[in-house]
């Protein structure tokens, strides 16, 4: 995360840490990542960073190099327990969502400077606006797709960077929060002009209900 602050894990207790990606636990034994994360042994859940082996992955059918639909989900064997404190985070299913300009969070372990190697593996917050597919596109053009999400800040310097892909981005506060997109790629880090691009949850909404279902131990 670059422009952000240290944060706890406590405040933030879906999220999953994945040695070189994020992740976020959208079910009991479920984790939501990248689909261009290498698959982890481990995924580290909840606020105590609870070791979890993961067993199955699933990439997204419509996932195609290097930025189309990347969307991962993990099987973590977690006994039928629920990790230590850790919570689930709600997937937004709205298409019309979020609104032009409307603030998001980024969390992640990641680096706080474009370029830099390594990070201290402290959980860091930044806050960004959404940026509409039209308007994203005056920097991407034809890459950007509806299967993207953008959000940056004017002048750039707030902004996911190398080792916060696959984490969430969320709309809302408290109990409102809601996940809507997916750390994935960008040109550079908090440059002007260059939004961070997420996945956007939305669109792949359908397809994550419905592996739940054969994935987890605890269907609903
Ligand atoms: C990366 O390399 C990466 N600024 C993640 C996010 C962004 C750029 C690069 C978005 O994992």
């Amino acid at each position: 995360i670059v422009g952000g602050r240290v944060t706890d894990f406590a405040d933030h207790p879906y999220f999953v840490d994945l040695g070189s990606c994020g992740g976020s636990l959208i079910w009991e034994d479920i984790v939501l990542t990248a689909a261009h994360c290498p698959v982890p042994s481990f995924a580290y859940v909840g606020p105590e960073q609870q070791g979890e082996r993961v067993i199955a992955h699933v990439k997204h059918p419509d996932r195609a190099p290097v930025h189309r639909y990347d969307f991962m989900l993990l099987k973590i064997d977690n006994h039928g327990q629920a990790s230590h404190g850790s919570v689930r985070i709600p997937l937004n299913d709205q298409e019309d969502t979020p609104s032009d300009g409307e603030v998001l969070k980024v969390i992640g372990t990641g680096v706080t400077a474009e370029g830099n190697f390594g990070s201290d593996g402290l959980l860091r917050q930044t806050y960004v606006r959404y940026i509409p597919i039209s308007e994203c596109a005056n920097s991407y053009g034809s890459f950007i797709e509806d299967d993207h999400l953008c959000a940056g800040v004017e002048g750039g310097g707030r902004d996911s960077c190398q080792g916060d892909s696959g984490g969430p981005i969320m709309a809302g506060k408290g109990a409102g929060t809601v996940q809507v997109g997916i750390v994935s790629w960008g040109i550079g880090c908090a440059r002007p002009n260059y939004p961070g691009v997420y996945a956007r949850v939305s669109v792949a909404y359908d397809w994550i209900q419905r592996m739940i279902c054969c994935l987890s131990e605890s269907p609903p």
